[in-house]
């Protein structure tokens, strides 16, 4: 998978370099190409914003440089691929997009091409939306209802729920599976490893018993029990009308 993320603060993608997602890059899994918006500004000061049309507080990134920069990456995706049609997908942060989740991470990961533009300040001209979306595919794309200062952390965010499922990516594919907002839509069960005590505190015995249909039943009441307790709203249809601890008295 190809991942371009422009913004003007390159180095916030540094972090991607560590662990997993390093290791993708390095095996070729994931190629994640960083530019620098401000190289695209060609003035003394290398602007990139200006003051809203029609007044207003705060300011507005100016399409050219956007313009220049989204251009060259798509002049390099059809550079690159030949004859194929390399279709990338273009996402911006933006708390006014569709919500960031686990689906969209599974669909996004089957994209051959991403690319995340990082607004600041209060926004990209919208121009640029119109454009591109007019050439291609433009997603707006938001991590939750909270403000940030730009889509630097949300970009990161997407690109590690996305890129850890890209196959290869992570080395047991088994551990996606198991895990909360996978499979059922139940959040994950507790875990526990050595010591079997720890400032008094014990792992609980059946996780120690050895009989592994005994602990995988109480595996899947811990992850009901717990989407009950703190998320409610992801609960199957047919667990909701369930009393509580129910599963524990059996
Ligand atoms: Cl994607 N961007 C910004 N700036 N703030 C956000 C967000 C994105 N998602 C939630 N808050």
């Amino acid at each position: 998978m190809r991942i371009d993320v422009v913004s003007i603060f390159p180095g916030y993608f540094d972090a991607l370099e560590l662990s997993l997602l390093g290791k993708a890059k390095d095996k070729g899994l994931i190629d994640l190409r960083v530019h620098d918006l401000r190289d695209h500004a060609h003035d003394k000061h290398r602007k990139v914003d200006d003051t809203p049309a029609g007044g207003g507080a705060g300011m507005v990134m100016k399409p050219e440089p956007w313009g220049e920069a989204l251009d060259g990456i798509l002049a390099s995706a059809a550079d690159e691929a030949p004859g194929a049609d390399p279709d990338p997908l273009i996402i911006f942060p933006s708390p006014a997009g569709d919500v960031f989740n686990q689906r969209m991470a599974r669909e996004l990961a089957h994209e051959s091409h991403l690319v995340f533009g990082c607004g600041r300040y209060e926004g990209i001209d919208h121009r640029v939306f119109d454009e591109y979306s007019a050439r291609g595919r433009v997603r707006l794309v938001s991590i939750g209802d909270y403000v940030l200062n730009g889509g630097e952390v949300a970009s990161i965010a997407m690109i590690e729920a996305i890129g850890r499922l890209v196959p290869g990516v992570v080395g047991n594919p088994l551990s996606l599976v198991e895990e909360s907002h996978e499979e059922d839509g139940l959040l994950e069960y507790p875990s526990y490893t050595k010591p079997a005590s720890w400032r008094d505190r014990e792992v609980p015995p059946v996780l120690l018993g050895g009989n592994h249909a005994h602990i995988e039943k109480w595996r899947h009441e811990q992850r009901i029990e717990r989407t009950r307790q703190v998320r409610p709203d992801l609960l199957p249809r047919e667990l909701r009308g369930e009393s509580r601890g129910r599963h524990a008295a059996d």
